[in-house]
């Protein structure tokens, strides 16, 4: 399948790539301090009430008519879901805290889809599965363990309080992992692939943390 395949509008943001990849080298943001997830706001961190769209540049148009999530890899029972069979897979409501790894963060959003749990249940990983790297239609990726993706907060998301999530956030399916930078969190997902070894992608090759724990600054690495 090629790497690409939804219509999109705009261009690569070269010049954001470029300067996030600055903050990076230089540790913007970084505190030294590191807190307990207790803690409700990480270290560095400051609550926004707005939600701010951060992407490449491109946005993907992502008709949920010809939407199709593939899980494969190291899988017992590789599946394809169309929209009609993502919804009708058990659906969850969950609340978490949202943290970007530019310094914002927004408590406390309601988002319901598919629990990580169930899709875990549903493809059955091999043994040697240690490793997940999830595929987006602009041609973004991002890696996390197998574990962080198996936590009982994480969802594969259509809606954000109560509403269908917008295009510019990664509808009509997105991925969250709120105990990671949101950067993990995967808009516009189309693959979700299963590795024994790890695989670091967009941001982790360009000087960011590979792990993206927010409460102890994993911003860069
Ligand atoms: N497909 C895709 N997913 C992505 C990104 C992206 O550029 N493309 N950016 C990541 C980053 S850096 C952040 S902070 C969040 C931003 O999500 P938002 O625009 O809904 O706030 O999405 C993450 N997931
Ligand atoms: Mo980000």
């Amino acid at each position: 399948m090629a790497d690409d395949e939804a219509p999109k509008s705009g261009a690569i943001k070269d010049k954001l790539i470029r300067s996030k990849q600055a903050w990076a080298r230089e540790g913007r943001l970084l505190t030294g301090e590191s807190a307990k997830p207790a803690q409700r706001l990480p270290p560095g961190q400051r609550e926004v009430k707005d939600w701010p769209v951060l992407d490449l540049g491109v946005t993907p148009s992502v008709d949920p008519k010809k939407w199709k999530l593939t899980c494969d890899g190291l899988v017992q029972n590789p599946v394809t879901w169309d929209w009609d069979t993502f919804l009708a897979q058990p659906q969850v409501n969950l609340n978490s805290d949202i943290h970007c790894v530019t310094g914002w963060s927004r408590f406390d959003n309601d988002w319901t889809g598919v629990h990580a749990l169930h899709l875990l249940e549903t493809v059955q990983p091999a043994p040697e599965a240690r490793h997940i790297v999830f595929h987006s239609h602009d041609g973004y990726t991002t890696n996390v363990r197998l574990e962080y993706f198996a936590d009982g907060d994480v969802l594969l998301a259509h809606s954000w309080q109560g509403k269908p999530i917008e295009i510019e956030h990664g509808g009509p399916c997105r991925v969250i992992i709120p105990k990671r930078y949101f950067w993990k969190s995967a808009k516009w997902v189309r693959r979700i692939e299963f590795l024994a070894e790890d695989r670091p992608s967009f941001w982790e090759v360009r000087g960011y943390h590979n792990e993206a724990d927010p409460w102890t600054e994993e911003r860069y690495g």
